[in-house]
């Protein structure tokens, strides 16, 4: 870091530039000025949400474009990452916080031989402040993995994750061992990452692809309402 950059005080940004200085601060792995800079943004009145998707998404896209050409590398980018969960560590019990009735229950992973978890983690905290309680299983989640939170947790949604093109396929293991059991109907199954796209969530059986972690809950409450009206009328 260059004097000159040592010497920005974060509180005397205006909030474009704060956003601004936060994506940097956020490419260059600085943890304490992103808890820094989410307090100042709150503090201002910033929606969580707002901060979220601004701030630490936004600087996050650019990461991962520079990942992506080969000017970043694996341990700038986990630098990148530790940095964005500090902030989003700060914004969660805020975004948790809405006080809704709890609305349906989610179990969450990102499948087998896939270690990305920022993209599930946000959707858990979005999912959780919607109503939803959330088990949330990590990364790296073999099938059997989901069988056994699905059937210690009772989730009505079961919600998996895929950041990599080689382990999207992944989901499909999952969705078809559900069929093979006889348990698929059991359960909302919704897909989402980065590589996804609709057609894939329809291709692999899933009952939705959601874009974004906003999609996600719109989609999870969408859903429920659906499964409360059909049982009503059945
Ligand atoms: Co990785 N990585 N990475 N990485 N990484 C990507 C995914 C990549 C696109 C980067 C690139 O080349 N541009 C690329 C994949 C290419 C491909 O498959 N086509 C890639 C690669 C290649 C790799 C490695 C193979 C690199 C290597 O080792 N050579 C390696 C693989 C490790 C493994 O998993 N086995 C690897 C490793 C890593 C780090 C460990 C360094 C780190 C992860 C740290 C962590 O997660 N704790 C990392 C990161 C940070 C990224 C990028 C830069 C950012 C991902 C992220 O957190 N985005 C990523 C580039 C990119 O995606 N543009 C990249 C922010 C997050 C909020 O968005 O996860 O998309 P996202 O989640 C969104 C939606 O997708 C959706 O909602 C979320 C919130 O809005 N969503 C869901 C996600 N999951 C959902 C589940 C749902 C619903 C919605 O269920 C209902």
């Amino acid at each position: 870091m260059s004097d000159e950059e040592d010497d920005i005080i974060l509180s005397e940004l205006d909030d474009e530039e704060l956003v601004l200085q936060m994506h940097d601060d956020l490419y260059d792995g600085l943890k304490e000025e992103i808890e820094e800079g989410t307090n100042i943004l709150l503090e201002r009145g910033w929606e969580p949400y707002r901060v979220l998707t601004e701030a630490l998404v936004g600087g996050m896209t650019i990461v991962g474009k520079d990942f992506r050409d080969g000017i970043l590398f694996v341990p700038e980018v986990l630098l990148a990452a530790n940095a964005m969960k500090a902030g989003m560590a700060i914004l969660k019990p805020l975004l948790a916080e809405t006080g809704a009735p709890t609305i349906g229950k989610m179990v969450i992973g990102t499948v087998k031989g896939d270690i990305h978890d920022i993209g599930q983690n946000l959707v858990t905290m979005m999912m959780e402040g919607a109503g939803f309680e959330v088990l949330n299983i990590g990364i790296n989640n073999p099938v059997e993995n989901y069988l056994e939170a699905m059937d210690d947790f009772q989730p009505d949604i079961l919600g998996m994750s895929a950041l990599l093109t080689t382990t999207m396929p992944y989901m499909k293991v999952v969705i078809d061992t559900m069929v093979e059991k006889g348990i698929r109907d059991d359960y909302i199954v919704l897909v989402g990452g980065a590589p996804l796209n609709e057609e894939f969530g329809k291709a692999i059986g899933a009952d939705g692809y959601c874009r974004d972690a906003a999609v996600a809950v719109e989609m999870a409450k969408e859903m429920m309402a659906r499964k409360h009206n059909q049982m009503a009328a059945g």
